[in-house]
């Protein structure tokens, strides 16, 4: 368990970062696609929403929903991610989306760092924004 401390430019670099991004949303889509068929399918969709913690930062969901709303939720995010309305959401797809979000995470931060708390072995997307930086920082203050 640890924290780390991102902004909008945390996000932004790391979305901009193009191979470092295609690499690490590959990996996530690996994790996600539990049955291995090589897309997502709603259920995955959804576990995938529920362990990144993107409600919280993106969508704002803080409180109480009540399963009802959660599953809308979740029906819309899906329909957004399935562009081509196959009924599965693949790689392209996938990436595509994900940038947008992490785009709108990084507008919605703006200059103003929020601490984000950690889980052991916390693979989320925003962690990884973190870690390119902390990275970069580290190489700077090393020079
Ligand atoms: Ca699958």
């Amino acid at each position: 368990m640890g924290v780390v401390i991102i902004d909008g430019s945390t996000v932004r670099d790391f979305v901009s970062d193009e191979a470092q991004f295609k690499k690490s949303v590959e990996e996530r889509f690996a994790a996600f696609d539990l049955n291995n068929d090589g897309v997502l399918s709603r259920g995955e969709l959804r576990k995938a929403f529920e362990s990144m913690r993107l409600l919280e930062t993106h969508f704002g969901i803080d409180v109480v929903t009540t399963p009802d709303q959660l599953s809308q939720l979740y029906d819309s995010i899906f329909e957004k991610f399935d562009c081509d309305r196959s009924g599965t959401v693949d790689v392209e797809e996938f990436r595509a989306e994900m940038k947008k979000i992490m785009l709108a995470i990084a507008d919605g931060l703006g200059s103003c760092p929020i601490q984000m708390a950690l889980e052991d072995g916390d693979e989320s997307l925003l962690k990884k924004a973190a870690d390119l930086e902390a990275s970069k920082s580290n190489s700077k203050a090393s020079f």
